[in-house]
């Protein structure tokens, strides 16, 4: 057992009569899955278009028990819909979740564009990617074509993912190289009938790089044509091709502004480019500036003043906080203050900021806390950043694969539960949703996984801290790094500022005013030291160190306290998983119980690292009732890792650590 079957470890002992009213590609895979592994009542698939199918889409279905319980019908007005009702289907059957002989379910999916991001990079490393190397083996492609390719493709499907960005953000413009394209190609070519369009990251300064002009002016005549070319050239070769997602003047980035043009500017002459073949541009807002005041206020201050003069096939992708996939932010005031332009998120599934592969987190609770506050009907699509690489489970932690298949789930149906979606999950990746014996084990690990995220948030960042990473990796704490001469947004201290009256941001009107970028009601919630809620405490307002909490402790015994929680939290989760031995594979059981023994020293480290750094600054005594720290400061100073952004940190490196 290796986990690289994924949440689709259905038998292979399908035993009923599945057919289909015609035949494609697609519905092949369709009805090989079913024949595959679904067991009972005869499934008929019908293409078909009345009133009834049209209104959910082509994406979208019907499954029904007709017949007088005799027969289940899936029915669409499109084939990627039958794809999609199949795979539902055998999703109920493994969860053990409905009667069958009522089937009468109707579903369409609420956004349209449902993507993964890919940060892989043509040598295949991938940026902030902890699962091994690039699935993509450009030297191999385009003639030969690995297994894998087909497999992701079917696993996207199965969850309804429908696109896909094969490489980095921080594009190499040789992706668009007639080389490259002939791979991009084979690829697609894999993916369209499990109902995926291949999408790519470009590089604003591709006809200078790879064309040779002599600027990148989004306005000059010559690099309108150079694009114009380009694309022509791209859809001779995929004619389903979805469109270019662009990082433009961001960390080092090339962008229309280096062109004195605007983001609006650089954005349309690409829509004008892909427009004619129906493709989009996704164009990020993750700008900020060192020389600004508050990185976390840029994108807004950036954006906001564009609202009206995109295109209509521009889609503006927003990361979901203001600052960068920390653990926890508040999201991003951006989200509906541009009403006249097309807004996605960007989710980051890979845990940069969350233990890499090594910490479990379920990040479903923090994507659902962004739509606490962002109508999911204001948006136009969801995007994920990928954690998947060629380890076999994919993934690296086995319990990181509930981060994709989530991702995927609310990209369908952004109104599901976390708690759900974690159920759904477990029935089919490790427990018997049939065998009775496996419902209380199983209900400790979803606790565990529900209590996850909130415990990574505990032990790294609490109370709205964020960016306590150490310097050339974002693993572990380093919240008293300083480099000489280094960008001071990228120093932690920069988000800290601890000094002896307090500790953290002052983002209300007495600081960066950043809580004015909301609208009324929370920046009023928000900009007050006394009623903004604990949990952004830190992130709003640099609180006095005997600040009073909600909970009626100090600021500094409510550190001190949190750190700790995340501590025991994580140590309850061992105590979890170990109930699972004689339940599932050993080779999984060990996998994940061996990781959790790194993330319970990390979270040592993390609280140990912060309080005993910050209690420099408030002067104050760790509270008597909580475990006293196991490591020296200076020690902990010297910690250093020797990882890039692409690696995640094995035991034994973390060993040399003690
Ligand atoms: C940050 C990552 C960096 C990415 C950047 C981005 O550290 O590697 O390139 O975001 O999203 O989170 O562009």
């Amino acid at each position: 057992e290796n986990g690289s079957r994924l949440w689709l470890r259905y038998s292979t002992d399908g035993n009923a009569t599945i057919s289909c009213n015609k035949q494609s590609p697609m519905l092949d895979i369709a009805t090989t899955e079913l024949r595959k592994a679904w067991k009972g009542m005869p499934v008929t698939l019908i293409l078909q278009r009345n009133k009834e199918t049209r209104a959910l889409g082509e994406e979208g279905y019907c499954l029904l028990t007709s017949d007088n319980g005799q027969k289940i019908t899936i029915t669409s007005a499109g084939e990627r819909g039958l794809l999609y009702g199949a795979f539902h289907l055998l999703r109920l059957q493994d969860t053990g979740a409905e009667n069958f002989s009522k089937l009468n379910i109707k579903e369409s999916p609420t956004y349209d564009l449902r993507i993964l991001n890919h940060w892989d990079n043509l040598d295949r490393s991938i940026e902030r990617g902890y699962a091994g190397r690039s699935l993509w083996d450009w030297e191999a492609l385009p003639s030969t074509l690995s297994d894998r390719y087909a497999d992701y493709a079917r696993a996207n499907a199965s969850i309804g993912i429908n696109g896909t960005v094969i490489n980095n953000v921080n594009a190499s413009s040789q992706i668009l190289s007639t080389e490259y394209l002939e791979k991009v190609k084979a690829l697609a070519d894999v993916f369209r009938p499990y109902g995926i369009r291949v999408y790519l990251s470009i590089n604003f300064a591709s006809p200078m790089q790879l064309g040779g002009l002599s600027t990148a002016d989004p306005l000059d005549k010559e690099v309108i044509a150079w694009w114009k070319n380009k694309t022509k050239e791209i859809y001779r070769l995929i004619p389903d091709f979805g469109g270019f997602l662009v990082k433009a003047n961001s960390e080092g980035q090339p962008g229309p502004c280096d062109f004195n043009r605007t983001h609006a500017e650089g954005a349309n002459m690409l829509a004008d480019a892909v427009k004619p073949y129906k493709g989009i541009i996704m164009w990020r807002a993750f700008v900020y500036s060192p020389s600004d005041a508050d990185r976390a206020k840029q994108a807004y201050l950036e954006f906001q003043p564009l609202d009206g003069q995109f295109r209509n096939n521009v889609i503006v992708q927003i990361k979901n906080g203001p600052v960068d996939f920390q653990p926890r932010e508040p999201y991003s005031p951006l989200f509906g203050a541009m009403p006249k332009t097309a807004q996605m998120v960007e989710f980051q599934i890979t845990q940069e900021y969350l233990g890499f592969s090594n910490h479990l987190a379920y990040l479903a609770p923090m994507w659902k806390e962004f739509f606490d506050f962002v109508q999911p009907s204001s948006l136009k699509a969801m995007a994920g950043v990928a954690n998947i690489g060629t380890d076999a489970n994919w993934c690296g932690h086995p319990f990181a694969q509930s981060n994709w298949y989530a991702f995927g789930r609310l990209a369908w149906n952004p109104e599901l539960s976390s708690g759900a979606i974690a159920e759904e999950w477990l029935k089919q990746t490790f427990f018997d949703a049939h065998n009775p014996q496996h419902a209380p084990i199983a209900h400790e690990v979803w606790q565990m996984m529900m209590q996850s995220r909130e415990a990574v948030v505990d032990y790294m960042m609490p109370l709205g801290l964020h960016h306590l990473f150490a310097w050339g990796h974002h693993y572990g704490p380093e919240p008293w790094c300083d480099i000489p001469g280094a960008r001071p947004d990228w120093m932690p201290s920069y988000y800290h500022k601890a000094d002896k009256a307090g500790i953290g941001f002052d983002r209300s009107h007495t600081g960066s005013n950043a809580t004015a970028q909301y609208p009324d009601s929370l920046c009023h919630l928000y900009d007050d030291i006394n009623t903004c809620p604990d949990e952004y405490l830190l992130w709003f307002h640099h609180a006095p160190w005997n600040h009073t909490m909600q909970s009626g402790r100090t600021l500094w015994d409510e550190l001190c306290f949190r750190y700790d929680r995340g501590v025991q939290q994580v140590r309850s989760f061992q105590r979890k998983w170990d109930l699972t031995e004689n339940y599932i594979d050993m080779e999984r059981f060990k996998d994940v119980q061996s990781r959790l023994k790194i993330q319970a020293r990390d979270a040592t480290w993390w609280k140990d690292a912060c309080l005993l750094y910050f209690m420099e600054y408030s002067g104050m005594r760790i509270p008597y009732d909580i475990e006293r720290p196991i490591h020296e400061l200076d020690d902990l100073k010297q910690v250093k890792l020797p990882i890039d952004n692409h690696e995640c940190p094995t035991r034994e490196m973390l060993n040399e650590r003690r």
